[in-house]
């Protein structure tokens, strides 16, 4: 194993659920005043990203964004700062949690639209491909994204102009309450139906960090090279209800063994055993880390919770009429 690149997973994995921890703990006290969907179970994928794409790669997301803008290496206090809607927020506090942005980074912005990012990640690519550049563009979506007819239109489109675009599929099983057995018919796949479209696809599981990142480099290194989409589909599984910082499971529309079945193959604590295995001596390596990032949290929070409002005349700023 290498030890050095499954710290730094494990560390991204770390740093997204403090973060995310931090806001369902804080979201109670009615200072976030955006509806908020948080990842938690999910980070495997986006500590993988942060490992495989350049900075001037670009990469758009959807209403569950938080952990994508962080893995890009958008910035936390700017993150913070926008769910409590303060004008150093990274939209100017005009957006909230679903409307994330930083482009010093490539973040190109998330959508609280399902299915918005596709076309917009795949006009990213075209913008690439016809200023002969070598960036890429990675697409976000979740499961629910692929019922909008806009996925097959801009995977028809990426497909048929060989464009230098990365769609990364975080299949949860669900759109909000809706598995997908009442949204799709048995024995269909989501990266079977990408590939069908004409778009390389494949499978990978979503709650294994070092699996995530082999696949992702190698989908990588393919499409740097000229060779056109590819689509990776990832098993995982969100902790917390679909909108908000509570458990859900009180409802009924998924089972309470499914979701213990998950946690037990949780990614964080997955790569830290796996680590320790491999490596005794990473475990001061792990607990700096923690008390680095616990450091890191505590500050932005304190920044977003210190910082002003947006002035009343900027409401009318930014928009695209009179
Ligand atoms: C066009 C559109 N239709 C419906 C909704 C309501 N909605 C918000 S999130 C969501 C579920 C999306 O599921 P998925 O893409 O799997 O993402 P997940 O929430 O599981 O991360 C839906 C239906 C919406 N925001 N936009
Ligand atoms: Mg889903």
């Amino acid at each position: 194993m290498n030890v050095d690149l499954a710290l730094r997973l494990l560390f991204q994995m770390q740093r997204i659920r403090r973060v995310e921890e931090e806001i369902a703990l804080r979201y109670p006290q009615n200072r976030m005043r955006c509806p908020t969907h948080l990842s938690t179970g999910q980070e495997a994928v986006p500590a993988a990203i942060a490992e495989v794409l350049r900075k001037d790669d670009f990469a758009v997301s959807t209403h569950r964004g938080h952990a994508h803008y962080l893995a890009k290496g958008g910035n936390l206090p700017a993150l913070i700062a926008e769910i409590y809607g303060k004008a150093s927020g990274c939209s100017r506090g005009k957006g909230g949690s679903m409307h994330l942005i930083d482009l010093s980074v490539g973040f190109m912005g998330t959508s609280a639209i399902v299915g918005n990012s596709i076309p917009i990640g795949v006009g990213l690519g075209l913008s690439a491909q016809l200023r002969g550049s070598d960036q890429i563009s990675c697409v976000f979506l979740g499961d629910g994204a692929i019922e909008e007819g806009v996925f097959y239109e801009s995977l028809n489109f990426a497909a048929l102009r060989c464009l230098p675009v990365l769609f990364v599929c975080e299949n949860n099983l669900y759109s909000v309450y809706s598995p997908l057995a009442v949204r799709q018919p048995s024995q269909r796949s989501i990266a079977g139906m990408a590939a069908a479209i004409g778009v390389a696809a494949a499978t990978c599981d979503g709650n294994d960090a070092l699996a995530c990142y082999d696949q992702l480099r190698e989908a990588v290194a393919h499409i740097r090279r000229g060779n056109g989409p590819r689509f990776l589909e990832f098993a995982t599984y969100r902790w917390r209800e679909h909108c908000g910082p509570a458990f859900d499971n009180d409802l009924g529309y998924r089972a309470e063994a499914e979701f213990l079945a998950w946690q037990a193959r949780e990614p964080l604590a997955r790569l830290e055993s796996r680590l320790l295995a491999a490596d005794g001596s990473a475990a001061p390596r792990i607990a700096q880390n923690l008390a680095a990032i616990e450091r890191e949290v505590l500050a932005a929070f304190a920044y977003a919770e210190d910082a002003a409002f947006p002035a009343p005349e900027a409401a009318f700023q930014g928009v695209y009429c009179e």
